[in-house]
């Protein structure tokens, strides 16, 4: 029997690698979509099948979490074997901003879905996994950060999270559902969404070595993080719907770098040596050195990063690490993907862009480039 996954957030990072896993391995994907006034299937019209051919395996559903008749309209139509719950707000600065829709959303919505589950008594057929986060731990109590570390969330997003960490629990001690949840540290990839930190630095980089941009403003440069690849993480997410229990995993590399180790490594992938000078807000970085012809557009002595206090967050989480012990000891799982080879990836693939974008400028085919975020 073929198995059916229903993805929610399919047309996010995560969401497209886990269809691709998917889809190789044997299953027919269903995948909610928001609608929205522009394509937002970017990530995944690579994989798309016409859905007027009848042996399509990949169909996605117009939906959304903060409604609960069309996920159980949806769930009671594709009756699947497993739900992955990766649809949210997922950026932490915009949860400041936006807190109750993310509550709404990324609390609320996973308990439509487990809801959904228990009322068409899907609840022995269906597994759920729920896409925690490290941002559970904010504050940190314990380093490195493991199952059974303390929670202390620093964003709305966090707090909301946490409820659906809870519920997700709740729902497995209460009803003997197969609910997991997978707390995972910081993954990335070339489909990163731009306004995260490293795809910023990576796109925002190329755009200045193509003379698209001329500097990129950073917020807090000094934050640590456990930085994976999504490609590794939604390996994770997959195996751990295939036990014989459910239970709770952290998913991390158990290596932790800043973000200005990010940014020197991004200007080096396009051959510029940068040099930070200053301090605070007035911290600036300057190039000292350059290496090669990706980044025609800078000179030795151009200023191309400087601190803008807006990327500030109210209460920031300055360091997070974690152990994937009990992934290694309990699936066997190892990343493959160092946080260097990931941003080398990215820069690769952002460069690209840039390159086209720089060759239409050229001839007088100017095409405007979003820096916003
Ligand atoms: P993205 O932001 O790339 O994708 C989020 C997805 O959720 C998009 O498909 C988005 O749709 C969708 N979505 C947003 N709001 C709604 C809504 N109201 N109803 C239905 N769908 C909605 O996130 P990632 O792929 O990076 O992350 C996947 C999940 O994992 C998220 O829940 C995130 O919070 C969590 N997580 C991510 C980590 C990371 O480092 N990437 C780490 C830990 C947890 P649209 O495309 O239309 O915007
Ligand atoms: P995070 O990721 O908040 O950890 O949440 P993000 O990449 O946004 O920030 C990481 C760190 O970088 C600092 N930072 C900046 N961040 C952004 N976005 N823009 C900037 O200009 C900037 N300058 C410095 C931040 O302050 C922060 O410390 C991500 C999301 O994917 C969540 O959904 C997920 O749950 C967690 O990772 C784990």
């Amino acid at each position: 029997m073929t198995k059916k996954a229903l993805i929610t957030g399919v047309t996010g990072q995560d969401g497209s690698y886990l269809a691709e896993l998917l889809l190789q391995k044997g299953y027919e994907v269903h995948g909610i979509k928001r609608r929205a006034s522009l394509f937002n299937t970017q990530r995944v019209d690579h994989i798309y099948e016409d859905p007027h051919s009848n042996s399509a395996n990949f169909k996605l559903h117009y939906g959304d979490l903060s409604d609960s008749s069309n996920l159980t309209r949806i769930l009671s139509e594709v009756q699947p074997d497993e739900v992955y719950n990766l649809g949210a707000q997922s950026h932490v600065a915009v949860s400041f901003e936006a807190p109750e829709y993310t509550a709404d959303v990324d609390a609320m919505g996973a308990l439509r879905l487990l809801e959904a589950i228990r009322f068409l008594k899907l609840e022995n057929k269906t597994r759920f996994y729920q896409a925690s986060t490290s941002e559970l731990y904010g504050l940190v109590q314990e380093i490195p950060q493991t199952e059974t570390t303390p929670f202390h969330p620093r964003s709305p997003y966090a707090v909301a999270k946490m409820y659906a960490y809870w519920i997700t629990v709740n729902y497995r001690e209460a009803y003997g559902m197969y609910a997991c949840n997978g707390i995972l540290f910081n993954h990335e990839s070339p489909r990163r969404g731009e306004t995260f930190v490293t795809r910023k630095i990576t796109r925002g980089m190329a755009n200045i070595a193509q003379g698209l941009e001329q500097c990129l403003y950073m917020g807090n440069i000094d934050a640590l993080r456990d930085w994976g690849h999504a490609k590794d993480y939604v390996r994770m997410q997959w195996m751990m719907l295939q036990q014989d229990e459910p239970d709770d995993f952290v998913i991390a590399t158990g290596v932790q770098y800043s973000v200005r180790e990010f940014i020197i490594w991004s200007a080096a992938e396009l051959g510029l040596t940068l040099e930070f000078r200053g301090e605070g807000v007035d911290e600036v970085a300057v190039v000292t050195a350059i290496e090669g012809d990706k980044a025609p557009a800078v000179s030795v002595g151009d200023t191309v990063l400087k601190i803008d206090p807006r990327y500030f967050r109210p209460a920031e989480v300055e360091t997070l690490l974690g152990s994937p012990a009990k992934a290694k000891a309990k699936l066997g799982w190892e990343p493959q993907i160092t946080a260097q080879e990931m941003c080398a990836e990215m820069v690769f693939e952002d460069l690209k862009t840039a390159q086209r974008h720089a060759l239409l400028k050229q001839h007088g085919m100017e095409l405007p480039v979003s820096v916003e975020g």
